[in-house]
């Protein structure tokens, strides 16, 4: 691993973890700075960097600081991004190069991170949800440069899959189009985040056929280069308050169809209607994003993230 010297910091444990071949788990920070607002986004972020160490890996959480990009936080850094919350620029691969030119603070979203994960050698990166392709997508062409990310990066993504305000079996061809391993976890049926069905059959995998494939497609050839999506269903206990979360999104769903709101008004609309159906806490912030971050975000990112702490785990001993 060769990282030109200042131009990504590695936290003192991250470095030290890499160097050894001890396993990572890369964590993204949009959902801190815009899923949530303080200081649960705080609490959070500090719960599933736990999860990930008792699980038996090193977490690393992935900003850009006074234009320094950071892989691992210190407690003070990442109170800091919880603090600026929405002042922290949400930044995708794009806007990375404008961030750190300006000194500024961004806050990655999955393709960043999954951009600063591999430059160092990071090969699990856990998330709640990914971005997708829009409804109507097709013709406004909003589509998440996750997706293209996932093409072109070779990191594993585990996630609870593609929320269903998002158009999912759209966001599978496109997946498929990038030439992404996509893999549920111990079924063969996509989640639909907040449910365990989008009606979307994709590769079933279970703990070890994940540590093959992730090796395998890194080591195939020159290594496939693509990144491998993993989704992980949403935990029987959590199941309730999804469906009702779920049940929320058709209504407002089939209330903006039948009123024709299309477009980018359309995301606004459905979060402040599901917000309203669910008499959801403070979502007045998700507003800028195509989320939706209640507490079965919170469980599910949670559960993800004892996922990706196994498979890092698993692929550690691999290579040993
Ligand atoms: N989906 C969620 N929660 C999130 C996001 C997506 O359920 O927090 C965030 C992630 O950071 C993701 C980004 O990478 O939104 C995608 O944004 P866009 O659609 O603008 O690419
Ligand atoms: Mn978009």
């Amino acid at each position: 691993m060769k990282i030109r010297q200042g131009l990504v910091k590695l936290s003192p444990e991250v470095a030290e973890a890499l160097s050894t071949g001890h396993p990572v788990v890369a964590l993204e920070s949009t959902i801190i700075s815009h899923g949530m607002p303080y200081p649960k986004n705080l609490e959070t972020a500090k719960e599933v960097e736990a999860i990930v160490r008792e699980n038996g890996a090193v977490p690393a959480t992935v900003a850009i600081l006074d234009g320094v990009p950071c892989v691992g936080l210190s407690m003070g850094e990442l109170e800091r991004l919880a603090t600026l919350g929405t002042k922290a620029q949400k930044t995708a691969r794009r806007d990375i190069a404008h961030v750190v030119a300006n000194r500024g603070n961004g806050a990655t979203t999955v393709s960043a991170t999954m951009f600063f994960a591999s430059m160092v050698g990071i090969h699990v990166f856990v998330t709640g949800g990914i971005g997708g392709v829009h409804r109507h997508g097709e013709e406004t062409m909003d589509i998440s440069s996750d997706l293209t990310e996932l093409g072109r990066t070779p990191v594993a993504v585990i996630s609870a899959g593609v929320k269903s305000i998002l158009d999912i079996p759209r966001t599978l061809e496109y997946l498929e189009t990038q030439g992404v391993c996509v893999a549920a976890y111990n079924t063969n049926e996509f989640p639909a985040f907040f449910t365990e069905r989008s009606g979307c059959k994709v590769h079933l995998f279970s703990l070890n056929d994940f540590q093959d494939a992730i090796c395998k497609s890194r080591n195939l050839g020159h290594g496939l280069g693509t990144g491998t999506l993993i989704a992980v269903p949403i935990p029987k206990e959590h199941s309730a308050s999804g469906g009702l979360i779920e049940s929320a999104i058709q209504i407002a769903l089939r209330e903006a169809r039948d009123k024709n709101i299309t477009g980018n008004a359309e995301t606004p609309f459905l979060l402040a209607k599901v917000n309203e159906l669910t008499g959801g806490a403070s979502l007045a912030s998700s507003i800028l994003l195509p989320v939706l971050n209640t507490c079965s975000d919170i469980a599910l990112v949670k559960n993800n993230a004892l996922v990706g702490a196994k498979i890092a785990v698993a692929l550690a001993q691999l290579k040993e």
